[in-house]
């Protein structure tokens, strides 16, 4: 038997937290682009508790690619558990989705929800790669999906290109705009996403532009809780405590944050009421959250793969690594920045560390390890930058980079998939490396997409890759990795 509607009220008798509102009642207010896991253990789960005092917020979800979570959540009338991992491990099950679409399917359904009169936020998680964006943050117009949508406006591929008809069609109504809130790891992300529908609008519409411009909210966001990916140990888990079997359930560890800036316009949920932060300064939460826990997290992912690690908390478990990586949160990425009011940038940074160390949460150092040409200029390259500037260490830094060069390379050796879309570019620049130091680290540094032309200059910046490259060039085992971390710093 699979979870239901039917299934909820014995589940409270088995300790499951389920929705105790009326489902029937709850009316459709958010569109959400991208029902991945961490969106079902984050938004979704904050919706639900808004859900409890205010029906008007359920979700209509749509994935721009797959039909794997419709067709998951669609047998369950959209119910789906989450496990939350702790000392103290418990479950609940989310009722806030009302509906799936898949855009490809039907990309004019997706656009009546979102101009739907009672649809007042549209927002996101579709992953760095999933905002089109070029180097120098702004539409990347040569991107098949973004020229096709300015070809076929009324049925768009991009999440930008949803955004810009959607915003049409409510202008042309008379209808006020909805909030479009970005929720992926991005530096700054409502202010790219405003950027990028700009651009496109701009292009594509121009009359509309100044209206876009004008009108429409773009709040920037902080998101975090750890999301390992869901696998059989986890519906299996789902199905011994519940009794009954879970599609898609999701997992996350018990810490959850959200920061909204504070320019939401229009009926919105209650959400600081359910836990969420509403602030003037998100940029102060965000740059702490990506360069401290993000930038750690691919330090580890890319280090650790090397030394034959597979998860994060095996990987803390490593003395060596745990210092080194310690060490370059508190000296090489604190010193940068400015901490948000209510928010202890040393306490924070304890606190991440722990939460890394979580043993019951198995989060994969390879599933953090995808996409590293679109997450290291988030989470590595700005802090480099600014200590280059401001003369401060840089040696530390570097590892991710090195590491991340090594880890490509180790995969094209072994003929893994490299998951992130420049991986057909990665392979080719893997393959002329041969282990010469100068020459390995300047194929790499030609990646046009990931490094600015002013950076791979940088002498400096080189020089300190090199040496981190070098020092890395062996390492196939904790040992070897302790050896080489010795020396960086
Ligand atoms: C991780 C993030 O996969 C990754 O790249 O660093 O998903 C991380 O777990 C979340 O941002 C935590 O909030």
């Amino acid at each position: 038997m699979t979870l239901a509607p039917a299934s909820v009220a014995a589940l409270a008798s088995r300790g499951v937290k389920v929705p105790t509102y009326d489902r029937a009642a709850v009316g459709i207010g958010i569109v959400h682009f991208g029902p991945g896991a961490f969106h079902r253990v984050h938004q979704a789960c904050y919706v639900d508790d808004v859900l409890h005092s205010d029906p008007r917020w359920g979700i209509c979800e749509v994935s721009l690619h797959s039909t794997g979570v419709r067709d998951a959540l669609v047998p369950q009338a959209g119910l789906y558990t989450i496990a939350i991992l702790d000392e103290q491990s418990s479950f609940r099950v989310i009722g806030s989705v009302k509906e799936v679409l898949v855009a490809p399917e039907s990309p004019s359904a997706v656009l009546e929800r979102m101009v739907a009169p009672t649809t007042t936020v549209v927002s996101a998680t579709i992953t760095e790669k999933g905002y089109c964006l070029n180097k120098e943050g702004g539409l990347d117009f040569s991107h098949p999906d973004v020229a096709h949508d300015l070809k076929h406006p009324e049925a768009p591929k991009t999440f930008v290109g949803f955004l810009a008809r959607a915003l049409r069609i409510r202008h042309d109504r008379g209808l006020e705009p909805f909030n479009a809130i970005s929720c992926d790891n991005l530096a700054d992300n409502g202010h790219r996403l405003r950027r990028a529908v700009l651009e496109f609008v701009r292009s594509s519409d121009p009359s509309l532009a100044a209206w876009v411009e004008k009108e429409v909210t773009f709040p920037c966001t902080m998101v975090d809780s750890i999301t390992p990916a869901t696998d059989d140990a986890l519906r299996a888990r789902v199905k011994e405590a519940l009794g009954v079997e879970d599609l898609w359930p999701v997992q996350r560890e018990f810490f959850s944050q959200w920061v909204i800036e504070n320019k939401l316009r229009g009926p919105q949920p209650d959400w600081a009421s359910v836990g969420v932060t509403i602030t003037d300064d998100v940029a102060g939460f965000e740059r702490a959250k990506l360069r401290l826990l993000n930038g750690a997290h691919s330090t580890l992912a890319y280090t650790g793969s090397l030394a034959g690690y597979e998860t994060v908390s095996s990987a803390m478990s490593d003395r060596a690594l745990a210092t080194f990586v310690r060490q370059m949160m508190l000296e090489d990425i604190r010193s940068g920045l400015a901490a948000p009011q209510g928010l202890d940038l040393d306490r924070y940074i304890e606190a991440v560390l722990r939460r890394f160390s979580n043993p019951t949460i198995r989060h994969l150092l390879s599933q953090i390890a995808w996409d590293g040409s679109q997450k290291l200029p988030f989470r590595i390259l700005p802090t480099i930058a600014e200590n280059l500037a401001a003369g401060r260490s840089i040696a530390r830094l570097c590892v991710p980079l090195a590491a991340w060069f090594h880890f490509i390379r180790w995969m094209v050796r072994h003929d893994r998939q490299i998951m992130d879309p420049l991986a057909a570019q990665l392979t080719e620049l893997a393959k002329s490396c041969h282990g010469d130091v100068a020459h390995d680290v300047g194929v790499f540094l030609g990646l046009e997409k990931v490094f600015s032309g002013e950076l791979a200059r940088n002498t400096k910046f080189r020089a300190a890759l090199e040496n981190a490259y070098a020092r890395l060039s062996s390492v196939d085992s904790p040992a070897r990795l302790s050896e080489a971390l010795a020396g960086i710093g």
